[in-house]
């Protein structure tokens, strides 16, 4: 694996760094402290104590740059740039949460290449001393990871009417703790209903490895993958692990791990047509060394580019069930609990960020997300533009995240042209 340091050379090397670059570089610096790790990488899930710190950080950053932050009731922080009075907002924006150990661009990245890129437009609108026909708004979406409360995306699914604010704030992490005390304790809440949004920009690392294989430096994202989650518990029965004869035996455990295996195997099976299959999370009950397990729940993520061949793979994968029932002496509930379908993102605002890019001279080619962003949630609420840059050997949700400095500033710079055409309506026929 490669290092794990920032190349601080490169960017002490560079004579034609310019100032904003820096700052750019040394704020990404700043915030990757808030929960910093010591394999390099950051654990602030959200509403703990390190989101609560990093967004007092953000906060004072917005304010300090002109914007006024407001928060809605399930935790999006918005900063508002009013340049345009009684105008909409071009928003721009991602997570700053992240994954337990988890890297340092996911997310945060794409907030701050965001507030830059929406300081910078202003700053340009206004030495050009004309006035946009949009405003701009950068937002720090709640809780895009879904580790700590699922389901992810949820600040921006709240947001675009996907999902419930009182389900969401009612949702409780494994101790118990819901999204409202969570919320409550870190101090970034308000009643703010949000701003009324005239288009959605939002940049990302790829958290793949195409661009950097193919030396292209921005992903102009064109469609989603579609993604299926399901909840799963197997209901056994508690019993001495020693005494109990096989015969006898009712073992959550056993049940969920053939279901791990058909999981995987989904995938082993799909060779035409990709398929991504995980059980990523499993809670057993009582998870002691000399006892049975009763019950365990299990957490089942599937995605494909083709949605037909994801439902079909879920009916696979519900049809292996009573099998599974059978051998294990167990019962098997399946809930899905989350989900999205291979959506378009505007062909217009894949156009618009190709031609700002190659006004920049910077390489780009069109690409499926196969993540979940905000800006999936986003897209269909508003004209929404995605862009990637490249994530070294496609390393994410892990510490070793990364992604070169150059990439850094180059998707801040596309970013700013992107929101700054935005903000004269450059979207404005789409939908
Ligand atoms: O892809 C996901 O589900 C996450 O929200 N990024
Ligand atoms: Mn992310
Ligand atoms: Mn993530």
């Amino acid at each position: 694996m490669r290092d794990l340091h920032t190349s601080s050379t490169a960017l002490a090397a560079s004579t034609s760094l310019a100032a904003d670059d820096t700052t750019l570089l040394e704020d990404f610096a700043t915030l990757s402290a808030f929960g910093a790790t010591p394999g390099g990488g950051v654990d602030r899930q959200a509403a703990t104590a390190a989101d609560g710190e990093q967004r007092a950080w953000f906060h004072r950053w917005l304010t300090a740059h002109g914007a006024e932050v407001r928060h809605d009731r399930v935790g999006n922080q918005f900063g508002l740039f009013t340049v345009a009075p009684g105008a909409p907002y071009v928003l721009t924006g991602s997570h700053l949460d992240s994954q337990p150990l988890g890297g340092r661009y996911d997310g945060a990245y794409g907030v701050l290449a965001s507030a830059h890129a929406a300081y910078r437009a202003v700053e340009r609108w206004g030495a050009q001393d004309a006035r946009p026909k949009y405003n701009v708004a950068v937002v720090n979406w709640f809780n895009e990871e879904g580790s700590r409360f699922k389901p992810s995306m949820m600040g921006s699914s709240v947001f675009t009417g996907k999902l419930d604010a009182e389900t969401a704030l009612a949702t409780t992490d494994r101790q118990g703790t819901t999204v409202r005390a969570a919320l409550n304790e870190i101090k970034t809440v308000g009643d703010y209903a949000g701003p009324d949004v005239a288009a959605y920009a939002e940049i990302h690392i790829e958290q793949g490895r195409e661009l950097e294989d193919q030396g292209i430096t921005i992903g102009l994202v064109d469609a989603t993958w579609a993604a299926r989650k399901y909840q799963v518990v197997v209901r056994g029965e508690q019993s001495h692990t020693g005494s109990t004869v096989m015969a006898d035996r009712h073992d959550a455990l056993f049940g969920a791990s053939l279901l791990v295996v058909a999981v995987r195997e989904l995938a082993e099976r799909s060779t035409d047509v990709p398929l991504h299959t995980s059980v990523s999370e499993m809670t057993i009950e009582p998870n002691s060394p000399v006892v049975v397990a009763r019950e365990v729940r299990l957490h089942v993520d599937l995605r494909s580019p083709d949605e037909a061949h994801l439902d079909a793979a879920a009916r696979q994968l519900a049809e292996s069930i009573p099998g599974i029932e059978e051998r294990a002496s167990v019962t098997i509930e399946r809930v899905r609990t989350h989900g999205w379908g291979v959506a378009p993102f505007p062909a217009a605002g894949v156009e618009l960020a190709a031609r700002a890019a190659d006004d920049l001279g910077l390489s780009h080619r069109t690409m499926m997300t196969i993540a979940g962003h905000d800006s999936v949630n986003m897209k269909d609420v508003a004209p929404s533009v995605m862009l990637f840059v490249p994530s070294v050997e496609g390393i994410s949700h892990n510490e070793g995240e990364f992604t070169d400095d150059r990439d850094v500033r180059a998707g801040t710079d596309l970013l700013t042209e992107v929101v700054h055409r935005l903000m004269s309506g450059a979207l404005d026929d789409v939908r």
